[in-house]
């Protein structure tokens, strides 16, 4: 194993709530009437992407033409001040990427969300630029199809070098496991607040909590086992 790659949202840390809050604080200044209570969000959450929840927001509720991309750049723009008042990692998360570093291993992100989130989400759980947390960042646009089609993951193995089996992945949704799988790679789930009732699907490893699996040591050990 040389790197592992992580999922942002509801994986290295659960910021769903922020981002539910960020659309909600967004949508009045666009004369949008528009409340996303969890349930409403859950429901949403399944299309991933910010912008193509919004669309599809706006298509079943019949609103007409909405300015998605005006709409998504203020939401950003209230997300990152609003992780920057501080967002805990999930448990398991730090001493996975500790162990990795001790290890020589790299890290790499995988994600739906925008680079400028993932560089909010590091300055504020790591009080570091994102290019000094992971290695390489594949995130957002960067890639033209989103989860769960495998491209982000794809990107993310062909910026380190790698192979899939030379890389694990760490996701906490069934739109993720997916897309790391078409991807070639192992996948370790763990659900998280928004995600706890969808499927497993093909992830080689469930954990309710990334911090059962005892670090890199634990993890190898596990995996090892299923071999
Ligand atoms: C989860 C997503 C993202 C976020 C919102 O990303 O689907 O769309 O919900 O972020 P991940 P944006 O792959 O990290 O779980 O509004 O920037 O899309
Ligand atoms: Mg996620």
């Amino acid at each position: 194993m040389k790197a592992l790659i992580f999922d942002i949202d509801g994986t290295v840390a659960e910021t769903e709530e922020l981002h539910r809050a960020a659309f909600n604080a967004a949508f009045p200044a666009f004369d949008l009437n528009w409340h996303w209570d969890r349930e409403t969000y859950r429901s949403l959450l399944t299309t991933t992407g910010g912008k193509e929840r919004i669309f599809r927001h706006a298509n079943e509720t019949g609103a007409g033409a909405v300015p998605v991309a005006a709409l998504h750049a203020e939401k950003t723009r209230l997300f990152t001040r609003l992780i920057d008042e501080g967002i805990t990692l999930r448990p398991g998360i730090g001493t996975l990427m500790q162990d990795a570093r001790a290890a020589g291993l790299r890290l790499a992100a995988a994600t739906t969300t925008s680079p400028e989130n993932v560089e909010a989400l590091c300055h504020a759980a790591f009080n570091l630029p994102a290019s000094q947390v992971f290695d390489v960042i594949a995130a957002g646009d960067m890639v033209a199809a989103k989860k769960p089609a495998p491209d982000v993951y794809m990107l993310a193995l062909d910026l380190l070098g790698l192979a899939p089996h030379e890389a694990i992945a760490f996701e906490d949704s069934a739109n993720g496991v997916r897309s790391a799988r078409e991807a070639g790679l192992a996948v370790i789930l763990s659900r998280g607040f928004y995600t706890l009732q969808e499927p497993i699907g093909e992830a080689s490893l469930c954990v309710d909590c990334f911090s059962e699996l005892g670090g890199l040591d634990g993890l190898t050990s596990r995996l090892e086992a299923l071999a």
